[in-house]
């Protein structure tokens, strides 16, 4: 299949109005604006990523020793295996600034190898659960092994994270879902019945999502977090499901998508890069199966992925690109941005301070925030010095 890499090429389209209803009467106010965030997260739930159970099973957390002198005695480790009934595991690996006045505030985001790959520190337990082989990271038999520390460590640059006066919280993805295809049987799609004639089961975004917000129902109850200051962030398909994380609950303060691209928050109809067609041919697990009709059909989705945005709204949305992500579609996510604006400038609650998509290099940080660094898919200390900053002029 040709991947479209010339914007040129870009077909013309016409993007579905989040400030809308259904019945066709317009968006003019908060109120209004309630009854519709109800509509679009049903329209994302049936058509892109599907139905996230509402019952929440049973969940109760073990912990391991704390070790109150981390990172060189600049942070308290934490590790907290939330158990989901009875039988799934999530081991959330916290740290905490030591210098701080208060309940810190924090980051989460999930990872993709394994807690022990953020940081070198010996101290943090090995992922237990699948994860695909990738041997140059130390990956070996679907397991980590000890050669896996610290693997991602440029992803999530903890001392700088820490230096700044902010916790971080990471959980391995895999615990909450394999990413591989079983047909919606394994991991957290396990706890709950599942139709099989029906598209709207939700995929492995769905069920990250989820996890997401489970780790959230644990921190909220940590004396030493800042339960009103919780950022959510996520690269790359981990970015995807921040973003659905961020727009269902709205106890996450502030969300950042990095690199989301495709079912992130890249505009679908511009089919520009990774397009739903190639995105559900190589991950036919991810999303609903009802997104499978919009391969080729793109203008037919009732939805796209601006109203994903505007979803977070009233809360601060930072989305950064890299240059060198075509497949990712950098304009895409920066039109994203700009078309939710509107829902923010409604709402009254500060908007993107840029008509234009921002030069390289050169951070938009208003409420709707925006950055295109140079290079290639990643998350650099470029990166997180941006999300720190922008947290800081939003969080307080
Ligand atoms: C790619 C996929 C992208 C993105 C990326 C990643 O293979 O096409 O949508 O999610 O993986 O997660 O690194």
């Amino acid at each position: 299949m040709d991947v479209l890499y010339d914007e040129a090429g870009v077909p013309p389209y016409t993007l579905p109005d989040p400030l809308v209803l259904a019945d066709g009467s317009p968006v003019v106010d908060a109120r209004a604006w309630r009854e519709r965030r109800p509509e679009l997260l049903d329209l994302f739930a049936r058509h892109v990523y599907g139905r996230t159970p509402a019952d929440v099973p049973a969940m109760w957390a073990e912990r391991r020793a704390a070790d109150p002198a981390a990172l060189g005695g600049a942070a308290t480790r934490d590790q907290v295996r939330l158990i989901i009934d009875g039988r799934l595991a999530l081991d959330i690996l916290i740290y905490l600034p030591n210098e701080r006045p208060g309940p810190a505030p924090l980051f989460l985001g999930l990872n993709s190898h394994g807690n022990q790959a953020v940081h070198p520190d010996p101290g943090i337990a090995l992922a237990s659960s699948w994860m695909a082989d990738d041997p140059a990271r130390g990956v070996v038999g679907n397991r980590a092994t000890e050669a896996s520390r610290g693997a991602e460590a440029s992803r999530w640059q903890v001392e700088r994270v820490i230096a700044r006066g902010y916790g971080l919280a990471t959980v391995y993805y895999g615990d909450i879902d394999p990413d591989f295809d079983d047909g919606f049987a394994n991991g957290a799609h396990a706890l709950f019945p599942r139709d099989p004639a029906l598209g709207e089961a939700w995929g492995a975004i769905g069920a990250w999502a989820w996890g997401l917000s489970r780790a959230l129902d644990f921190l909220v109850t940590e004396p030493t977090v800042d339960a009103a200051r919780i950022a959510l962030l996520g690269h790359s398909r981990l970015g995807k499901a921040a973003l659905w994380a961020g727009a269902q609950d709205e106890r996450f303060a502030l969300v950042i998508s990095n690199n989301s691209g495709c079912g992130g928050a890249a505009i679908s109809r511009r089919r520009f890069g990774e397009t739903v067609a190639a995105i559900n041919t190589r991950f036919p697990h991810w999303f609903c199966e009802n997104f499978r009709r919009y391969g080729g059909a793109e203008d037919a989705l009732p939805v796209d992925q601006h109203q994903l945005l505007a979803l977070i709204a009233p809360r601060p949305l930072y989305v950064a690109s890299a240059a060198e992500d075509l497949w990712a579609d950098p304009r895409g996510e920066w039109l994203s941005a700009r078309h939710a604006a509107p829902v923010y400038d409604l709402l009254g609650a500060g908007t993107l301070e840029s008509a234009d998509m921002p030069q390289l290099d050169t951070p938009v940080l208003s409420r709707v925030g925006y950055h295109i660094r140079r290079g290639g898919h990643d998350v650099t200390a470029y990166d997180w010095e941006r999300f720190l900053d922008f947290a800081d002029r939003h969080l307080g």
